[in-house]
């Protein structure tokens, strides 16, 4: 067998050795391994910087040595001594760089100069920070109309950025802000608004110590978030029950050894990080949470049939919620067959699941992209709301909804406003301290983005961080787009392949890392602020030296842009990059949840963004939590592609060594993949029925409503514990066969998680 061949039931846990030799690994790469330790030691502490690498909140206020595996790579890619100068340029033209991988591009380092395109030589030559933001100033003040830019934000970007970025923006007239937050929480901000008044989770890391089970929906916190596998071991060992849905058995979701654990890793024990899993079919999450909603209501009947008391919480339903009646009668009249049918689960596993959540007076759910990157998302975060509801499960100690983040700011990113349909409030506010009027009109949101640039409507893009190039849909169409633009800028730590197809003007603008020392004109240390998944502001300030002299923080190059293109007329900007309290006092000023912004952000473990629904005050349009009657869909893409002859549903997730975009290695360690990415995991049977076996190259061709054919070529299959007719394989390599034109009803997220494909012999295979 190779080491490919079928990763079976049994096998080692996650974290362990592995995880420390992959850290030392990365760590002696970046050519200072000292440098790097010292560096780690200051991760999430309260002198040190917030980790970049997820955004799983901080324990123990701060006294513990708390980073992970992928936090050690996150840090250490960006503290790499390797740099990206003018001579790189000199020596590239964007043409041939564009051949490079995305792994190689970043590989090269940090990027040290800003940098303009010449087209001419088709190359970056530099450039100086005031010759850059007049050129933007100039191509942005030249179009016809500022809905004409797209002003892009991946969730690194920290409050003080953002905020000052979205005032800029606002300022020159639009409200198109994309994010990486539409291609990623957006169905749970856009369900949990409806359901619970805001768009958060309502869970404190402590409540996960209180918790009597914790289901976990759609996520792989064994890479993605290894920090929560330490809170599901300390559940599971305390007697509580873990419950994941997961298509995949991830490995971090079975077993873990804490690298940080002296006698574990001595001794190789390891403890579990779950007690009961479940494989659903993708998308098929809403159908087995209402078919455990169905066995909690038949449970409930038989108690009361028998004298015993009711299993819901009565009290709940009737003074903090609406809607109750409709939902049951949804539940009651959907049919078993069809539940089973979506979701590939039987009754009895079912039933069992549910025995776990009525067994449990304190229930958590989180959930992350499993959940989230699916046409039916919204309605499948209602239900889960709605099975919370039914027993009462938020706003007490120990339960909650959790959707667990992404980016390391991305919620804080949209607090202060990176909105395409900013709350009133916010506009209100806005106007109210700045004293001007600021857009109203929804603005675009990523798909939206990508369709205007397509049309020839959009004519600029900035972006404040991330790959958007390659982090979206229908990947090489953007890319071909984007080149048509009038303007194109990145403001960025790392060269990706978005920076090389320039616009007709086009800047790099090289930022300082969240790792970095960031000093004003005095000589005086700046720190910046970000919020994670459980609503916790806290603040960050960088330990290493600047990867160059000339690069400048992401809120003065904010400033910068804004000062040359609208303006000091309202905004003192060279002020407010100078001293970031600054900048806080106004977010305080406009959104009063920060209160005293600066006082509380330098406590160590900074303070909580008051969450009114986790205190059962629910901001909805009835004042009360909304119970969502939706009918399961009518058809998942699991049962269109078991309709069609040779049809598959693909999702495109990540692997161990990776962030997002950012490839830091060539291993999945956890699912026994080494060397290479462009794998697909198919269940055995369906290698049998489509006549392959494994190590067969193929090529997918992706089946969209807009009937263009969409081509990913030349990926080696590879046998996997993985429901039939469900198949798996990494992002960004696959993006080119995510339609731009399928998205969420109601979130606009591309349906990464279910794309309709089928596979053909690959070049290589003949
Ligand atoms: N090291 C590292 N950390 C990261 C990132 C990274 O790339 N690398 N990315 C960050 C970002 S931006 C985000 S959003 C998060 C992402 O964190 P995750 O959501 O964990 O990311 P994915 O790799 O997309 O994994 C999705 C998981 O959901 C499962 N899944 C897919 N479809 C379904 C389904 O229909 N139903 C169910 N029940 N499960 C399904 C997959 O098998 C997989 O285990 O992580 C953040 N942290
Ligand atoms: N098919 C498919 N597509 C997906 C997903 C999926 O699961 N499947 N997931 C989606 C999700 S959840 C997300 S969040 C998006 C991610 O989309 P993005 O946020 O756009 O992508 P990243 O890969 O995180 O961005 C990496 C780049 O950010 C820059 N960078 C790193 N650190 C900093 C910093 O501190 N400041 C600045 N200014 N720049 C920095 C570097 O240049 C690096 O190359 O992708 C989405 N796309
Ligand atoms: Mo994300």
């Amino acid at each position: 067998m190779g080491k490919n061949e079928f990763i079976g039931k049994k096998s080692a846990a996650a974290g362990g050795w592995g995880a420390l030799k992959s850290c030392g690994k990365r760590l002696l790469q970046t050519g200072k391994p000292l440098s790097g330790a010292r560096t780690m030691l200051k991760a999430n502490q309260p002198d040190g910087f917030d980790c970049p690498g997820c955004a799983w909140g901080d324990p123990e206020h701060g006294s513990s040595f708390e980073f992970c595996e992928n936090g050690v790579k996150a840090v250490a890619w960006e503290a790499t001594q390797k740099r990206v100068t003018p001579d790189f340029f000199a020596q590239h033209r964007v043409a041939d760089l564009r051949g490079w991988s995305d792994y190689a591009l970043e590989h090269e380092g940090r990027l040290t100069h800003p940098m303009v395109y010449d087209r001419a030589q088709d190359r970056y030559v530099q450039t100086t920070w005031d010759e850059a933001f007049a050129g933007i100033a100039r191509a942005l003040n030249a179009l016809d109309h500022p809905d004409q830019a797209e002003f892009y934000t991946s969730g690194r970007a920290s409050n003080e950025a953002a905020f000052l970025y979205q005032l800029f923006v606002r300022l020159y007239g639009t409200n198109n802000f994309p994010d990486c937050s539409n291609m990623c929480h957006e169905a749970s901000g856009v369900a949990l608004t409806e359901a619970i008044g805001i768009g958060k989770g309502t869970v404190l890391l402590e409540d996960f110590e209180e918790a009597d089970a914790i289901f976990v929906i759609g996520q792989n916190p064994g890479t993605n978030h290894p920090r929560m596998l330490a809170d599901l071991r300390k559940a599971t060992a305390r007697g509580a029950k873990v419950v994941v849905f997961n298509p995949l058995k991830e490995k971090g979701l079975q077993r873990f050894a804490d690298p940080q654990n002296k006698l574990e890793m001595i001794f190789g024990g390891s403890e579990p990080t779950s007690t009961d899993y479940y494989q659903p079919r993708l998308g098929g999450d809403m159908a087995a949470v209402r078919g455990m909603a169905k066995v909690v209501f038949a449970a409930d009947a038989q108690a009361l049939a028998e004298g015993r008391p009711s299993v819901l919480d009565h009290a709940f339903i009737r003074e903090h919620s609406h809607g109750f009646e409709a939902w049951k009668a949804a539940v009651d009249a959907t049919p078993w067959e069809q539940i089973l049918e979506q979701s590939g689960l039987t009754q009895d596993e079912i039933t069992r699941a549910a025995g776990v959540y009525l067994a449990s007076d304190r229930v958590i759910c989180t959930w992350a992209m499993g959940v989230t990157q699916h046409r039916h998302s919204v309605p499948t975060i209602r239900e889960i709301s709605n099975f919370m509801f039914m027993r009462g499960n938020v706003g007490r100690p120990g339960t909650g909804l959790c959707p667990v983040r992404g980016h390391s700011n991305v919620q804080g990113d949209r607090t202060v406003g990176i909105n395409e349909k900013a709350p009133k409030a916010l506009i209100d506010a806005l106007e109210r301290e700045i004293g001007v009027k600021m857009p109203r009109a929804r603005g675009h949101n990523v798909v939206q983005a990508i369709g205007a640039m397509l049309s020839g409507e959009a004519k600029a893009f900035i972006g404040l961080g991330g790959n958007f190039a390659r982090a979206t849909p229908d990947s090489d169409l953007v890319a071909q787009i984007l080149q048509r633009l009038d303007l194109t800028v990145h403001v960025a730590t790392k060269l990706n392949h978005s920076h090389l197809l320039p616009g007709k003007v086009s800047y790099i603008l090289p930022c300082l890392g969240r790792t970095e020392i960031d000093k004003n004109a005095k000589g005086q240390r700046q720190i910046v602020t970000v919020e994670d998944s459980m609503s916790m502001v806290h603040g960050s300030g960088g330990i290493n030296m600047p990867a160059s002299k000339e690069l400048r923080s992401e809120v003065a190059i904010v400033a910068g842009m804004a000062a040359a293109t609208v303006g000091s007329a309202h905004v003192d900007w060279a002020a407010m990059a100078e001293d970031y309290d600054l900048i806080r006092d106004l977010i305080a000023r406009v959104l009063p949840a920060f209160g005293d912004y600066n006082t509380a952000v330098r406590k160590p473990r900074g303070f909580w963004l008051r969450n009114p629904a986790s205190e059962r005050e629910f901001n909805t349009s009835t004042g009360l939590a909304n119970f969502s009657p939706d009918p399961l869909p009518d058809q998942t893409e699991w049962q269109q592609a078991d309709q069609g002859e040779g049809m598959l549903v693909l999702q495109t997730f990540r692997s161990h060594d990776q962030y997002n975009t950012t490839i830091y290695g060539m291993d999945d360690r956890y699912r026994g993949v080494y060397g290479e990415r462009r794998v697909i995991f198919i269940n055995p049977a369906d290698l049998a029925r489509l006549g392959r076996s494994a190590g067969d190259i193929v090529d997918l061709t992706s089946h969209a409503p807009d009937g263009t054919t969409r081509e990913a070529l030349a990926f080696r299959l590879v046998p996997y514990e993985i429901p039939q007719g469900c198949i798996a394989g990494y992002y960004p390599e696959l993006n080119l066969l995510v339609p731009h034109d399928a998205w969420g009803e109601g979130s606009f997220t591309p349906v990464s998680k279910s794309i309709l494909v089928s596979l053909r012999p690959g070049l290589q295979a003949a």
